[in-house]
């Protein structure tokens, strides 16, 4: 019997009434539509019929629920994962059932979770790949989940598509899957800055995944964010600086036609002005006219907090 089957055991309150979708999603931190598709492509949904029009989930489902979670993460393909969970515990997956048909990724010193990843996104499977990601920030923040699990996938599959031309599609369902798990942690209700941090990537720069990264991190830590994304003209973030008076601006430039420091002399002076950092490898090298080059997550995190009034 698992932890959750005790939960729902002599000890809940209404153990008859099993729990909701919602419920569940929130104890195994997986997204709600995840647990539907579950449902609806491997029959682990909730076996309860209740009299209402919602169905709950008993002990027993959550414990498949549970066991399914627990082989996704560990890199199985999920129909292999469902018909193991299914099993009531008695048949461990096929580990050799792993996704991506056999194409690969090159993760050097990858952890498990990073090859987990990178498998599911060959699989264009984007529920395990949030799966994968929302465990993984639960337990180690984003800082750390940003470079020892997401920055190395997305380099792998950036070369793969470099040396093959092939996996566009994989890049996608990848980048909207960290998207959508970053941006979901950013929020400015927690927030004790004395000032808010702008971030917004160069202008014709469409990658913004570094900035999400970044949001939900100085966001981690309550810092307010104002979030740009791609594409800023020089004009437009100007206009923002005016009107939020921020202690510190992030612009990102991952390609070298975007990212020209020289462009930043056009940013407004406002006093007290703040810090200005450039991300990125698509900067010009050298020093920069105005602002500041910045090399990683956890630096940016560390220069920008600061310049928010949050140590
Ligand atoms: C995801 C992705 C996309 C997504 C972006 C989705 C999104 N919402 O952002 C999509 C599919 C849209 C896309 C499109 C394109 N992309 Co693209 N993409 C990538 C990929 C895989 C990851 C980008 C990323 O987020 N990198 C961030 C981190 C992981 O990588 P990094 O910047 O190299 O990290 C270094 C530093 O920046 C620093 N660092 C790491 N993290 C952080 C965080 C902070 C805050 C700081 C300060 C520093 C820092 O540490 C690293 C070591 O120095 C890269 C591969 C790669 N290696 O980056 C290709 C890549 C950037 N793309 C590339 C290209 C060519 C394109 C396209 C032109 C063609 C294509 N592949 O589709 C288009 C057009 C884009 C456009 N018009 O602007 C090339 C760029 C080559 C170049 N130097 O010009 C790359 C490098 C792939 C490759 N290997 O060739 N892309």
């Amino acid at each position: 019997m698992t932890n959750s089957a005790e939960a729902l055991g002599p000890g809940s309150s209404r153990p008859e009434m099993g729990l909701t979708v919602a419920a569940v999603a929130r104890r195994l931190g997986v997204a709600p539509a995840t647990l539907r598709t579950w449902d609806r492509r491997y029959g682990l949904g909730p076996s309860q019929h209740s009299a209402g029009s919602h169905r709950r989930y008993s002990a027993d489902d959550i414990a498949r629920l549970e066991r399914m979670r627990r082989y996704v993460l560990s890199g199985v393909a999920p129909a292999e994962a469902a018909r193991a969970a299914l099993s009531d515990g008695d048949a461990e997956p096929d580990t050799s059932a792993r996704h991506g048909g056999g194409q690969v990724v090159a993760i050097p010193d990858g952890t498990p979770q990073a090859r987990g990843l990178a498998r599911a996104a060959l699989a264009l499977d984007a529920d395990s790949c949030r799966v994968i990601l929302a465990e993984t920030l639960d337990r180690r923040g984003v800082v750390w989940t940003w470079d020892h699990l997401i920055a190395p996938v997305l380099v792998g599959v950036g070369q793969r598509w470099e040396q093959t031309g092939r996996g566009i599609d994989v890049e996608h369902v990848l980048s909207e899957a960290i998207q959508s798990e970053l941006s979901a942690r950013v929020t400015n209700d927690n927030s004790r800055s004395a000032a808010a941090v702008v971030l917004a990537s160069a202008p014709g720069e469409n990658h913004v995944l570094p900035l999400w990264a970044l949001a939900a991190a100085l966001s981690e830590r309550g810092v307010e964010v104002r979030m740009l994304g791609a594409r800023t003209p020089w004009d437009a973030l100007g206009q923002a600086i005016r009107r939020i008076g921020p202690g510190g601006v992030l612009v990102w430039s991952q390609t070298p036609g975007t990212g020209d420091p020289a462009d930043a002399i056009t940013l407004p002076d406002v006093r007290p002005e703040p810090l200005l950092l450039l991300g990125g490898p698509g900067w010009h090298p050298g020093a920069p006219p105005r602002g500041e080059h910045v090399d990683d997550l956890s630096e940016a995190v560390a220069r920008l907090s600061r310049a928010a009034g949050v140590s």
